[in-house]
């Protein structure tokens, strides 16, 4: 039987929730990354062993890398794009000398991850993640003021976003504006208000169909390497999976990672299945994709959002969003059988609860709102697996 290698991200020195926190949430992986290190650079086999050997002085592996972040630069093709690349590869080389087989990425533009609200409160009292349109509409069309943007959305949603900011106060208006521009754990960028529309202003002629030709000349580029050394850089979804601040989006459905198959058929081109991201839409069909692209996807994050008519949504808790875990287990199960591996499986965003809401910790990964999560995937796993 092939059972998912449980898994947990961990940012590596400076994350609140320790290794000694990690161990005994029973996972056997890590995935982690090297955040000290400049977009762009290499990372030298030295630097990546060093952490390696930190994990394994408490009995962990780390195993997958998220992210190796594509220089801005790759992704619009200028300056020095095509030395990032070469130090890419090197990077993929270099992990792979570590035994380090799975890379994660995104290819989103300037922002990573987006949320309007860090700690939205549930009725339970725990505190989730949360976007909602009206402030961040309220953001950009009257903190960032971006050019173009009135153009860009419907009459009485602008007005809904109009009456958000007026009644906004100072503390508030800088909260939205920090947590749309200060950047997320992972993003590793960080943008004053000027800044950030200059990075906007570099997208102004790149559609989604020229980003998606720069994703493809990428991949074209690395995924030589990767088949060459065994590895397999796995995308992550656009998240949320639709366009925001005018800027493109390419990996956000189903038929987005289909083009880049077809477009890059190399095994080493692969899928991180993140059901909370893509869920958020409900056209995507996360077990449907689990499925159809199964052979390509080493690394699921399992969470869920929870969206209403208005395309809000809130990080849920697991079993009471919309993506359908029970299914999505399933077939992941299923699909393991049938290729003989194990994939890899984290809790993503976790809750905030009980002493988490006491001590700091990254937006979305506090230790024990992703327990939690992780105990019913693996109560669920375990049920399933009797099944099958
Ligand atoms: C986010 C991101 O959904 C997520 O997992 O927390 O940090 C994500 O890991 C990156 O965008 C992947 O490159
Ligand atoms: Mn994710």
């Amino acid at each position: 039987m092939y059972l998912m290698r449980q898994s947990w991200r961990w940012y590596g020195p400076n994350d609140p929730v320790t290794l000694d926190n990690i161990r005994q949430a029973g996972v056997t992986d890590i995935v982690s990354a090297l955040h000290h290190i400049p977009n762009g650079e290499v990372w030298t086999v030295e630097e990546i062993q060093k952490r390696k050997d930190q994990c394994a002085a408490k009995g962990l592996v780390w195993s997958v890398v998220e992210s190796v972040p594509v220089h801005e630069h790759i992704k619009t093709r200028e300056g020095r794009y095509l030395d990032y690349i070469e130090n890419y590869k090197q990077t993929i080389r270099n992990l792979a000398a570590c035994d380090i087989h799975v890379i994660t990425y995104n290819f989103m533009p300037v922002l990573d991850w987006t949320r309007t609200n860090l700690a939205y409160e549930m009725p339970d009292g725990s505190r989730a993640l949360r976007f909602e349109r009206a402030p961040f509409m309220a953001f950009d069309l009257f903190i960032l003021k971006r050019p173009g943007a009135l153009a860009e959305y419907p009459t009485e949603e602008v007005a809904r976003a109009k009456e958000r900011y007026d009644s906004m106060s100072e503390d508030e208006k800088k909260l939205i504006t920090s947590n749309i521009i200060a950047g997320l754990p992972g993003s590793e960028e960080s943008f004053t208000l000027k800044q950030f529309q200059q990075a906007l202003d570099r997208y102004k002629d790149i559609d989604a169909e020229t980003l998606r030709a720069n994703l493809i000349f990428f991949l074209q580029q690395v995924c030589p390497v990767c088949d060459e050394v065994g590895s397999r850089m796995v995308i992550h979804p656009d998240d949320p999976p639709y366009p925001i601040l005018g800027l493109p989006r390419i990996l956000s459905t189903a038929e987005d990672f289909r083009k880049l198959i077809a477009a890059v058929p190399n095994p080493s081109n692969g899928l991180n299945l993140c059901t909370g991201s893509f869920g958020v839409r409900a056209d995507n069909d996360c077990p449907a994709m689990m499925r159809e692209f199964g052979d390509r996807v080493d690394f699921v994050h399992l969470r869920s959002t929870k969206r209403d008519a208005e395309g809000n949504f809130y990080e849920a808790n697991l079993l009471e969003g919309d993506v359908p875990v029970y299914e999505m287990m399933k077939a992941m199960l299923e699909v393991e059988q049938k290729r003989g591996f194990r994939i890899y499986l984290r809790p993503d965003h976790g809750h905030q609860m009980c002493d988490d809401l006491n001590r700091r910790s990254n937006p979305g990964y506090s230790c024990y709102g992703r327990l939690r999560s992780l105990a019913e995937l693996r109560g669920l796993e375990h049920a399933i697996a009797k099944t099958l």
